[in-house]
Protein backbone atom coordinates (compact mmCIF):
# COMPACT_ATOMS: atom_id res chain seq x y z
CA UNK A 1 0.00 0.00 0.00
CA UNK A 2 1.25 3.41 -0.57
CA UNK A 3 1.94 5.87 1.89
CA UNK A 4 0.21 9.53 1.27
CA UNK A 5 1.81 12.29 0.02
CA UNK A 6 2.08 13.65 3.52
CA UNK A 7 3.43 10.30 5.38
CA UNK A 8 5.73 10.10 2.09
CA UNK A 9 7.00 13.78 2.23
CA UNK A 10 8.13 12.89 6.14
CA UNK A 11 10.31 10.08 5.07
CA UNK A 12 11.63 12.42 2.79
CA UNK A 13 12.42 14.65 5.10
CA UNK A 14 14.09 12.08 7.80
CA UNK A 15 15.93 11.01 4.76
CA UNK A 16 17.57 14.47 3.42
CA UNK A 17 16.35 16.54 5.86
CA UNK A 18 13.12 18.75 5.94
CA UNK A 19 15.22 21.84 4.15
CA UNK A 20 16.23 19.78 1.21
CA UNK A 21 12.53 18.77 0.43
CA UNK A 22 10.94 21.44 -0.84
CA UNK A 23 6.89 22.20 -1.08
CA UNK A 24 6.32 25.42 -0.58
CA UNK A 25 4.64 26.55 -4.41
CA UNK A 26 6.92 29.97 -4.39
CA UNK A 27 9.89 27.45 -3.93
CA UNK A 28 9.01 25.01 -5.75
CA UNK A 29 8.27 26.78 -8.79
CA UNK A 30 11.80 27.29 -10.32
CA UNK A 31 11.91 23.45 -10.12
CA UNK A 32 8.23 23.37 -12.48
CA UNK A 33 9.30 25.70 -15.58
CA UNK A 34 11.51 24.72 -18.28
CA UNK A 35 14.34 27.84 -19.03
CA UNK A 36 12.65 28.32 -22.49
CA UNK A 37 9.17 28.87 -20.26
CA UNK A 38 7.35 26.30 -22.69
CA UNK A 39 6.97 23.64 -20.90
CA UNK A 40 5.32 23.74 -16.83
CA UNK A 41 4.42 20.85 -14.36
CA UNK A 42 3.13 19.94 -11.41
CA UNK A 43 4.98 17.90 -8.41
CA UNK A 44 4.90 16.71 -4.86
CA UNK A 45 7.91 18.38 -4.09
CA UNK A 46 11.52 19.24 -5.41
CA UNK A 47 14.31 16.67 -3.50
CA UNK A 48 17.80 18.14 -2.85
CA UNK A 49 19.93 15.11 -1.56
CA UNK A 50 23.71 15.61 -0.99
CA UNK A 51 25.04 12.33 -1.86
CA UNK A 52 24.65 9.21 -3.74
CA UNK A 53 23.57 7.23 -0.88
CA UNK A 54 21.00 9.64 -0.49
CA UNK A 55 19.84 9.74 -3.87
CA UNK A 56 19.68 5.97 -3.84
CA UNK A 57 17.35 5.83 -0.76
CA UNK A 58 15.62 8.37 -2.48
CA UNK A 59 14.54 6.19 -5.54
CA UNK A 60 14.24 3.23 -3.70
CA UNK A 61 11.43 4.96 -1.65
CA UNK A 62 9.71 6.48 -4.67
CA UNK A 63 9.79 2.97 -6.38
CA UNK A 64 8.29 1.44 -3.29
CA UNK A 65 5.21 4.14 -3.68
CA UNK A 66 4.93 4.28 -7.43
CA UNK A 67 5.80 7.64 -7.45
CA UNK A 68 8.07 8.75 -10.78
CA UNK A 69 10.79 10.58 -10.75
CA UNK A 70 12.58 13.71 -12.95
CA UNK A 71 16.65 14.23 -12.40
CA UNK A 72 17.35 17.78 -12.88
CA UNK A 73 20.82 19.84 -13.02
CA UNK A 74 20.89 23.62 -13.95
CA UNK A 75 17.30 23.41 -15.76
CA UNK A 76 18.71 24.88 -18.49
CA UNK A 77 17.71 22.05 -21.19
CA UNK A 78 15.94 23.03 -24.68
CA UNK A 79 12.97 20.12 -25.01
CA UNK A 80 11.43 20.15 -21.43
CA UNK A 81 12.86 17.01 -20.32
CA UNK A 82 13.78 18.42 -16.48
CA UNK A 83 10.31 19.62 -16.23
CA UNK A 84 7.42 17.17 -14.56
CA UNK A 85 4.62 16.13 -15.82
CA UNK A 86 0.81 17.79 -14.68
CA UNK A 87 0.10 14.83 -12.58
CA UNK A 88 1.04 16.02 -9.35
CA UNK A 89 2.84 12.41 -9.00
CA UNK A 90 6.07 13.51 -9.72
CA UNK A 91 8.85 14.67 -7.74
CA UNK A 92 12.00 16.34 -8.62
CA UNK A 93 15.81 15.36 -7.70
CA UNK A 94 17.88 18.18 -8.28
CA UNK A 95 21.63 17.08 -7.82
CA UNK A 96 22.63 20.84 -6.97
CA UNK A 97 23.93 19.75 -3.61
CA UNK A 98 26.61 16.83 -5.63
CA UNK A 99 28.90 19.43 -6.68
CA UNK A 100 31.80 18.28 -5.36
CA UNK A 101 35.45 17.88 -7.64
CA UNK A 102 36.15 14.38 -5.80
CA UNK A 103 39.55 14.21 -7.55
CA UNK A 104 41.94 15.63 -10.01
CA UNK A 105 44.91 13.84 -11.65
CA UNK A 106 46.72 15.81 -13.81
CA UNK A 107 48.90 12.48 -15.38
CA UNK A 108 45.91 10.54 -16.04
CA UNK A 109 44.74 13.55 -17.42
CA UNK A 110 41.42 13.05 -15.68
CA UNK A 111 38.78 14.87 -13.35
CA UNK A 112 36.21 13.01 -11.22
CA UNK A 113 33.16 15.18 -10.59
CA UNK A 114 29.96 14.91 -8.86
CA UNK A 115 26.79 15.65 -11.03
CA UNK A 116 25.94 19.13 -9.86
CA UNK A 117 28.85 20.47 -10.34
CA UNK A 118 28.28 23.45 -12.96
CA UNK A 119 30.33 23.65 -16.09
CA UNK A 120 32.14 26.98 -15.64
CA UNK A 121 33.26 25.21 -12.40
CA UNK A 122 34.44 22.22 -13.82
CA UNK A 123 36.34 24.49 -16.33
CA UNK A 124 37.70 26.38 -13.27
CA UNK A 125 38.85 23.72 -11.95
CA UNK A 126 40.68 22.20 -14.60
CA UNK A 127 42.15 25.27 -15.53
CA UNK A 128 43.55 25.33 -11.50
CA UNK A 129 45.42 22.04 -11.89
CA UNK A 130 46.75 23.63 -15.82
CA UNK A 131 44.41 21.72 -17.31
CA UNK A 132 41.70 22.48 -19.97
CA UNK A 133 38.41 21.26 -19.75
CA UNK A 134 36.64 21.91 -23.46
CA UNK A 135 33.23 21.34 -23.25
CA UNK A 136 32.08 25.07 -23.53
CA UNK A 137 28.05 26.10 -24.62
CA UNK A 138 25.89 29.43 -23.59
CA UNK A 139 24.77 27.75 -20.62
CA UNK A 140 27.78 26.98 -18.99
CA UNK A 141 27.08 29.43 -16.32
CA UNK A 142 24.51 27.43 -14.83
CA UNK A 143 24.34 24.09 -16.64
CA UNK A 144 25.83 21.03 -14.50
CA UNK A 145 27.75 18.20 -15.69
CA UNK A 146 25.37 15.61 -14.84
CA UNK A 147 22.95 17.14 -16.99
CA UNK A 148 25.81 17.77 -19.86
CA UNK A 149 26.13 14.14 -20.29
CA UNK A 150 22.72 13.57 -19.74
CA UNK A 151 21.88 15.73 -22.93
CA UNK A 152 25.58 14.48 -24.31
CA UNK A 153 25.56 18.48 -24.65
CA UNK A 154 27.72 20.06 -27.87
CA UNK A 155 28.18 23.45 -27.68
CA UNK A 156 31.22 25.33 -29.88
CA UNK A 157 34.26 22.79 -29.32
CA UNK A 158 32.60 19.51 -30.59
CA UNK A 159 34.31 19.85 -33.54
CA UNK A 160 37.93 19.27 -31.64
CA UNK A 161 37.05 18.16 -28.95
CA UNK A 162 33.91 15.94 -29.22
CA UNK A 163 30.26 16.23 -27.36
CA UNK A 164 30.21 15.43 -23.99
CA UNK A 165 30.49 11.76 -24.64
CA UNK A 166 33.75 11.38 -26.27
CA UNK A 167 35.04 13.75 -23.18
CA UNK A 168 33.68 11.34 -19.70
CA UNK A 169 35.29 7.84 -19.37
CA UNK A 170 33.69 6.90 -16.11
CA UNK A 171 30.05 7.04 -14.24
CA UNK A 172 28.59 6.76 -11.08
CA UNK A 173 24.75 6.24 -11.86
CA UNK A 174 21.50 5.49 -9.42
CA UNK A 175 19.74 2.98 -11.61
CA UNK A 176 15.79 2.95 -11.40
CA UNK A 177 15.77 0.85 -8.91
CA UNK A 178 17.88 2.24 -6.66
CA UNK A 179 21.30 0.31 -6.82
CA UNK A 180 24.53 2.27 -7.73
CA UNK A 181 26.28 1.41 -10.52
CA UNK A 182 30.13 2.14 -9.61
CA UNK A 183 32.04 2.45 -13.36
CA UNK A 184 34.03 5.70 -12.16
CA UNK A 185 37.50 4.50 -14.21
CA UNK A 186 39.45 6.74 -15.76
CA UNK A 187 40.60 4.57 -18.69
CA UNK A 188 40.95 5.25 -21.89
CA UNK A 189 40.79 1.60 -23.04
CA UNK A 190 38.68 -0.85 -21.11
CA UNK A 191 36.97 -3.45 -23.09
CA UNK A 192 34.99 -5.77 -20.51
CA UNK A 193 31.48 -6.19 -21.98
CA UNK A 194 28.97 -4.12 -22.75
CA UNK A 195 29.05 -0.24 -22.87
CA UNK A 196 27.30 0.55 -20.25
CA UNK A 197 28.36 4.07 -19.66
CA UNK A 198 27.37 5.24 -22.95
CA UNK A 199 24.15 4.25 -22.17
CA UNK A 200 23.48 6.83 -19.91
CA UNK A 201 25.21 9.54 -21.52
CA UNK A 202 22.09 11.24 -23.82
CA UNK A 203 19.30 9.32 -22.24
CA UNK A 204 18.08 12.45 -20.82
CA UNK A 205 17.58 10.65 -16.99
CA UNK A 206 15.05 7.76 -18.49
CA UNK A 207 17.27 5.35 -17.60
CA UNK A 208 18.88 6.37 -14.43
CA UNK A 209 20.47 9.53 -12.02
CA UNK A 210 24.05 10.06 -13.42
CA UNK A 211 25.45 11.05 -9.72
CA UNK A 212 29.10 11.48 -10.63
CA UNK A 213 31.29 11.12 -13.69
CA UNK A 214 35.19 10.92 -14.57
CA UNK A 215 36.05 13.69 -17.24
CA UNK A 216 38.95 13.61 -19.57
CA UNK A 217 41.21 16.40 -19.57
CA UNK A 218 43.52 18.06 -21.90
CA UNK A 219 46.75 20.66 -22.17
CA UNK A 220 45.69 24.23 -22.11
CA UNK A 221 46.41 25.57 -26.05
CA UNK A 222 49.78 28.02 -25.86
CA UNK A 223 47.72 30.12 -28.09
CA UNK A 224 44.35 30.58 -29.61
CA UNK A 225 43.31 33.05 -32.38
CA UNK A 226 39.88 34.16 -33.20
CA UNK A 227 38.64 35.70 -36.45
CA UNK A 228 35.09 36.93 -37.86
CA UNK A 229 34.86 36.78 -41.24
CA UNK A 230 31.78 37.61 -43.46
CA UNK A 231 30.36 35.30 -46.12
CA UNK A 232 28.26 35.34 -49.11
CA UNK A 233 26.26 32.21 -48.94
CA UNK A 234 25.98 28.85 -46.95
CA UNK A 235 27.31 27.65 -49.43
CA UNK A 236 30.62 30.04 -49.26
CA UNK A 237 30.62 29.45 -45.79
CA UNK A 238 31.01 25.65 -46.22
CA UNK A 239 33.97 26.08 -48.56
CA UNK A 240 35.18 28.34 -46.18
CA UNK A 241 34.82 25.39 -42.97
CA UNK A 242 36.50 23.22 -45.84
CA UNK A 243 39.38 25.43 -46.40
CA UNK A 244 39.85 26.08 -42.42
CA UNK A 245 40.30 21.70 -42.26
CA UNK A 246 42.46 21.57 -44.81
CA UNK A 247 44.84 23.91 -43.51
CA UNK A 248 44.49 23.68 -40.30
CA UNK A 249 43.12 20.07 -39.30
CA UNK A 250 43.23 19.88 -35.30
CA UNK A 251 43.79 23.00 -34.46
CA UNK A 252 40.55 23.98 -35.80
CA UNK A 253 38.85 24.62 -32.39
CA UNK A 254 35.55 26.56 -33.18
CA UNK A 255 33.49 27.32 -36.33
CA UNK A 256 30.00 29.20 -35.65
CA UNK A 257 27.81 30.58 -38.20
CA UNK A 258 25.05 33.22 -37.57
CA UNK A 259 23.31 34.50 -40.45
CA UNK A 260 22.51 38.21 -41.44
CA UNK A 261 18.91 37.72 -39.30
CA UNK A 262 21.10 36.31 -36.07
CA UNK A 263 22.92 39.63 -36.64
CA UNK A 264 20.32 41.80 -37.05
CA UNK A 265 18.31 40.23 -34.08
CA UNK A 266 21.35 40.50 -31.66
CA UNK A 267 21.98 44.44 -32.86
CA UNK A 268 18.73 44.99 -31.81
CA UNK A 269 19.09 43.46 -28.23
CA UNK A 270 22.35 43.96 -27.65
CA UNK A 271 23.58 46.72 -29.69
CA UNK A 272 27.25 46.70 -28.27
CA UNK A 273 27.44 43.48 -29.56
CA UNK A 274 26.88 44.64 -33.07
CA UNK A 275 29.24 42.76 -35.79
CA UNK A 276 32.41 44.75 -36.32
CA UNK A 277 32.22 43.94 -40.55
CA UNK A 278 30.49 46.26 -42.59
CA UNK A 279 27.46 45.65 -44.85
CA UNK A 280 24.92 43.35 -44.18
CA UNK A 281 26.57 39.72 -44.54
CA UNK A 282 24.46 37.14 -45.53
CA UNK A 283 26.06 35.34 -43.08
CA UNK A 284 29.29 35.80 -40.14
CA UNK A 285 31.26 33.27 -39.36
CA UNK A 286 33.31 32.82 -36.08
CA UNK A 287 36.77 31.00 -37.02
CA UNK A 288 39.32 30.00 -33.72
CA UNK A 289 42.55 28.46 -34.48
CA UNK A 290 44.31 26.90 -31.20
CA UNK A 291 48.40 25.81 -31.74
CA UNK A 292 50.52 24.00 -29.35
CA UNK A 293 53.44 25.79 -30.72
CA UNK A 294 53.16 29.24 -30.62
CA UNK A 295 51.14 32.58 -31.06
CA UNK A 296 52.95 33.66 -34.73
CA UNK A 297 52.75 30.17 -35.80
CA UNK A 298 48.56 30.34 -35.18
CA UNK A 299 48.85 33.46 -36.70
CA UNK A 300 50.70 32.71 -40.05
CA UNK A 301 48.22 29.96 -40.42
CA UNK A 302 44.72 32.16 -39.91
CA UNK A 303 46.32 34.73 -42.22
CA UNK A 304 47.26 32.53 -44.79
CA UNK A 305 44.08 30.32 -45.06
CA UNK A 306 42.20 33.88 -44.59
CA UNK A 307 44.02 34.93 -47.98
CA UNK A 308 42.91 32.02 -49.43
CA UNK A 309 39.40 32.33 -48.91
CA UNK A 310 39.27 35.84 -49.78
CA UNK A 311 41.17 35.35 -53.01
CA UNK A 312 38.78 32.63 -53.87
CA UNK A 313 35.76 34.57 -53.14
CA UNK A 314 34.03 32.50 -50.22
CA UNK A 315 35.41 35.36 -47.63
CA UNK A 316 33.72 38.63 -48.28
CA UNK A 317 35.40 40.37 -45.70
CA UNK A 318 37.63 39.23 -42.33
CA UNK A 319 38.34 40.43 -38.94
CA UNK A 320 41.13 38.94 -36.87
CA UNK A 321 40.55 39.72 -33.15
CA UNK A 322 43.57 42.16 -32.11
CA UNK A 323 43.84 40.88 -28.40
CA UNK A 324 41.65 38.54 -25.69
CA UNK A 325 38.99 41.34 -25.48
CA UNK A 326 38.28 41.64 -28.52
CA UNK A 327 38.37 37.80 -29.26
CA UNK A 328 35.53 37.55 -25.81
CA UNK A 329 33.30 40.15 -28.00
CA UNK A 330 33.41 37.86 -31.01
CA UNK A 331 32.47 34.73 -28.52
CA UNK A 332 29.94 37.08 -27.02
CA UNK A 333 28.43 38.13 -30.13
CA UNK A 334 27.85 34.07 -30.74
CA UNK A 335 26.70 33.52 -27.10
CA UNK A 336 23.91 36.16 -27.15
CA UNK A 337 22.03 35.05 -30.22
CA UNK A 338 20.19 32.59 -28.19
CA UNK A 339 19.69 35.10 -25.05
CA UNK A 340 18.53 37.93 -28.18
CA UNK A 341 15.41 35.17 -29.02
CA UNK A 342 14.73 34.78 -25.60
CA UNK A 343 14.12 38.87 -25.23
CA UNK A 344 12.46 38.18 -28.26
CA UNK A 345 9.60 35.98 -27.57
CA UNK A 346 8.84 31.93 -28.56
CA UNK A 347 10.59 31.01 -31.27
CA UNK A 348 9.93 27.55 -33.29
CA UNK A 349 13.49 25.90 -32.80
CA UNK A 350 15.50 23.28 -34.87
CA UNK A 351 18.17 21.91 -33.59
CA UNK A 352 19.63 19.86 -36.29
CA UNK A 353 22.24 18.02 -37.95
CA UNK A 354 22.94 16.93 -41.69
CA UNK A 355 26.19 16.36 -43.35
CA UNK A 356 27.69 19.52 -44.19
CA UNK A 357 28.01 19.29 -48.00
CA UNK A 358 24.15 19.03 -47.53
CA UNK A 359 23.49 22.11 -45.35
CA UNK A 360 23.71 24.62 -48.54
CA UNK A 361 20.82 22.81 -50.16
CA UNK A 362 19.34 22.59 -46.67
CA UNK A 363 19.28 26.25 -45.94
CA UNK A 364 18.48 27.22 -49.35
CA UNK A 365 15.36 24.93 -50.07
CA UNK A 366 13.84 25.86 -46.31
CA UNK A 367 14.04 29.35 -46.77
CA UNK A 368 12.47 29.65 -50.00
CA UNK A 369 9.45 26.88 -49.03
CA UNK A 370 9.00 29.21 -45.58
CA UNK A 371 9.34 32.00 -46.96
CA UNK A 372 6.81 31.28 -49.94
CA UNK A 373 4.59 30.06 -47.33
CA UNK A 374 5.27 33.25 -44.30
CA UNK A 375 6.68 35.74 -46.79
CA UNK A 376 7.64 37.79 -43.28
CA UNK A 377 8.45 35.64 -40.77
CA UNK A 378 12.17 35.94 -39.42
CA UNK A 379 15.02 33.09 -39.87
CA UNK A 380 17.27 32.87 -37.00
CA UNK A 381 19.59 30.23 -38.71
CA UNK A 382 23.01 29.92 -36.18
CA UNK A 383 25.23 27.35 -35.10
CA UNK A 384 28.10 25.21 -35.02
CA UNK A 385 28.64 24.99 -38.78
CA UNK A 386 31.30 22.32 -38.29
CA UNK A 387 29.90 19.95 -36.44
CA UNK A 388 26.83 20.01 -39.17
CA UNK A 389 24.46 21.20 -36.44
CA UNK A 390 22.38 24.60 -36.65
CA UNK A 391 20.21 26.20 -34.69
CA UNK A 392 17.26 26.81 -37.80
CA UNK A 393 14.71 29.10 -35.55
CA UNK A 394 12.01 30.46 -37.02
CA UNK A 395 9.96 33.77 -35.68
CA UNK A 396 7.39 35.68 -36.61
CA UNK A 397 7.48 38.66 -38.10
CA UNK A 398 8.05 40.83 -34.99
CA UNK A 399 7.98 40.52 -31.67
CA UNK A 400 4.92 41.56 -30.48
CA UNK A 401 3.78 38.38 -33.14
CA UNK A 402 6.10 35.54 -31.93
CA UNK A 403 3.38 34.00 -29.38
CA UNK A 404 0.53 34.47 -31.75
CA UNK A 405 2.93 33.04 -34.65
CA UNK A 406 4.76 29.81 -32.32
CA UNK A 407 1.35 28.57 -30.98
CA UNK A 408 0.08 28.54 -34.70
CA UNK A 409 2.74 27.26 -37.05
CA UNK A 410 4.39 25.12 -34.93
CA UNK A 411 3.89 22.12 -35.85
CA UNK A 412 3.21 22.60 -39.35
CA UNK A 413 6.79 24.53 -39.95
CA UNK A 414 8.57 21.87 -37.52
CA UNK A 415 6.80 18.85 -39.96
CA UNK A 416 8.05 20.92 -43.39
CA UNK A 417 11.80 21.47 -41.52
CA UNK A 418 11.92 17.96 -40.19
CA UNK A 419 10.62 16.10 -43.57
CA UNK A 420 13.83 18.11 -45.35
CA UNK A 421 15.91 16.84 -42.68
CA UNK A 422 14.92 13.24 -43.33
CA UNK A 423 15.43 13.88 -47.27
CA UNK A 424 18.91 14.86 -46.39
CA UNK A 425 19.65 12.55 -43.48
CA UNK A 426 20.63 14.66 -40.92
CA UNK A 427 19.02 14.22 -37.63
CA UNK A 428 16.26 16.11 -35.57
CA UNK A 429 17.99 16.28 -32.36
CA UNK A 430 21.82 17.12 -33.05
CA UNK A 431 22.63 17.91 -28.95
CA UNK A 432 19.83 19.50 -27.05
CA UNK A 433 17.91 16.04 -27.04
CA UNK A 434 14.65 14.84 -27.32
CA UNK A 435 13.07 15.66 -23.62
CA UNK A 436 9.34 15.89 -24.20
CA UNK A 437 9.28 18.31 -27.40
CA UNK A 438 10.37 15.89 -29.87
CA UNK A 439 9.09 12.65 -28.42
CA UNK A 440 6.60 11.80 -30.48
CA UNK A 441 8.88 12.45 -33.59
CA UNK A 442 11.16 9.71 -32.69
CA UNK A 443 9.69 6.89 -33.94
CA UNK A 444 9.00 8.13 -36.77
CA UNK A 445 12.49 9.41 -37.28
CA UNK A 446 15.14 6.75 -35.95
CA UNK A 447 12.63 3.72 -37.23
CA UNK A 448 10.82 1.16 -35.77
CA UNK A 449 13.53 -1.74 -35.30
CA UNK A 450 15.35 0.85 -33.79
CA UNK A 451 12.75 2.74 -31.79
CA UNK A 452 11.52 -0.97 -30.32
CA UNK A 453 14.63 -1.70 -28.91
CA UNK A 454 15.57 1.35 -27.63
CA UNK A 455 12.03 1.11 -26.05
CA UNK A 456 13.03 -2.66 -24.30
CA UNK A 457 16.41 -1.15 -23.21
CA UNK A 458 14.25 1.63 -21.48
CA UNK A 459 11.66 -2.02 -20.18
CA UNK A 460 14.48 -3.61 -18.88
CA UNK A 461 16.11 -0.93 -17.08
CA UNK A 462 12.80 0.87 -15.85
CA UNK A 463 10.17 -1.41 -15.81
CA UNK A 464 7.75 0.57 -13.52
CA UNK A 465 8.56 3.28 -16.36
CA UNK A 466 9.34 5.78 -13.21
CA UNK A 467 12.81 7.18 -14.46
CA UNK A 468 11.32 10.54 -16.27
CA UNK A 469 8.65 9.28 -18.09
CA UNK A 470 7.36 10.63 -20.91
CA UNK A 471 10.73 12.11 -22.29
CA UNK A 472 12.76 10.33 -25.23
CA UNK A 473 10.89 7.53 -25.05
CA UNK A 474 7.18 6.85 -24.70
CA UNK A 475 5.88 3.18 -23.33
P1 LIG B 1 18.76 20.09 -17.16
O1 LIG B 1 18.11 21.06 -18.06
O2 LIG B 1 18.59 20.22 -15.70
O3 LIG B 1 18.32 18.60 -17.59
C1 LIG B 1 18.46 18.21 -18.94
C2 LIG B 1 18.06 16.73 -19.07
O4 LIG B 1 18.99 15.92 -18.38
C3 LIG B 1 16.69 16.41 -18.46
O5 LIG B 1 16.09 15.35 -19.18
C4 LIG B 1 17.05 15.93 -17.06
O6 LIG B 1 16.07 15.05 -16.56
C5 LIG B 1 18.36 15.23 -17.30
N1 LIG B 1 19.29 15.29 -16.18
C6 LIG B 1 19.83 16.40 -15.61
N2 LIG B 1 20.73 16.04 -14.67
C7 LIG B 1 20.77 14.67 -14.66
C8 LIG B 1 21.49 13.69 -13.94
N3 LIG B 1 22.40 14.03 -13.02
N4 LIG B 1 21.26 12.38 -14.19
C9 LIG B 1 20.34 12.01 -15.13
N5 LIG B 1 19.62 12.88 -15.84
C10 LIG B 1 19.84 14.20 -15.62
N6 LIG B 1 23.11 22.72 -25.33
C11 LIG B 1 24.09 22.23 -26.17
O7 LIG B 1 24.25 21.01 -26.29
N7 LIG B 1 24.91 23.09 -26.87
C12 LIG B 1 24.81 24.44 -26.77
O8 LIG B 1 25.56 25.16 -27.40
C13 LIG B 1 23.82 24.97 -25.88
N8 LIG B 1 23.71 26.30 -25.72
C14 LIG B 1 22.77 26.78 -24.85
C15 LIG B 1 22.67 28.16 -24.65
C16 LIG B 1 21.72 28.68 -23.76
C17 LIG B 1 21.66 30.15 -23.52
C18 LIG B 1 20.86 27.80 -23.06
C19 LIG B 1 19.86 28.31 -22.09
C20 LIG B 1 20.95 26.42 -23.25
C21 LIG B 1 21.89 25.91 -24.14
N9 LIG B 1 22.01 24.53 -24.35
C22 LIG B 1 22.98 24.04 -25.19
C23 LIG B 1 21.05 23.59 -23.72
C24 LIG B 1 21.45 23.11 -22.29
O9 LIG B 1 22.30 24.04 -21.67
C25 LIG B 1 22.14 21.75 -22.36
O10 LIG B 1 21.22 20.79 -22.82
C26 LIG B 1 22.71 21.32 -21.01
O11 LIG B 1 23.49 20.15 -21.19
C27 LIG B 1 21.64 21.02 -19.97
O12 LIG B 1 22.29 20.90 -18.71
P2 LIG B 1 21.44 21.13 -17.37
O13 LIG B 1 22.32 20.79 -16.21
O14 LIG B 1 20.82 22.47 -17.39
O15 LIG B 1 20.32 20.01 -17.50
C1 LIG C 1 23.36 27.56 -28.96
C2 LIG C 1 21.07 27.51 -27.87
C3 LIG C 1 19.66 27.04 -28.09
C4 LIG C 1 18.85 27.77 -29.13
O1 LIG C 1 23.43 28.73 -28.62
O2 LIG C 1 24.27 26.91 -29.49
O3 LIG C 1 22.32 25.48 -28.46
O4 LIG C 1 18.60 27.23 -30.22
C5 LIG C 1 22.05 26.82 -28.81
O5 LIG C 1 18.46 28.88 -28.84
ZN1 LIG D 1 23.98 24.88 -29.77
Amino acid sequence: MSLSDQDLIKELQQLIGAEHVITAPADLEPYLLDWRKRYRGQAIAALRPSNTQEVSAIVKLCVANHIAIVPQGGNTGMCGGATPNSSGRQVVISLQRLNQVRAIDTSNQTITVEAGVILQTLQEAAAAADCYFPLSLGAEGSCMIGGNLSTNAGGTSVLRYGNARELCLGLEVVLPNGEILNSLRGLRKDNTGYDLRDLFIGAEGSLGIITAAVMKLFPIPVAQWTALVATPSAEGAVELLNRFQAGASAQLTGFEMMSDESLALLKHYYPALASPLAGNNPYEVLVEISDYESSEHAMQLMESILEGALESGCASDAVIASNLAQARKFWDMREHVPLAQADDGPNIKHDVSLPISAIPQFVDTCNAMLRSKHPNIRIINYGHLGDGNLHYNVAGPSSAETEHFFTTYSKEIQALVYAEVEKLNGSISAEHGVGQQKVDYIEGHRGEVAFNLMQSIKKALDPYNLMNPGKVIKL
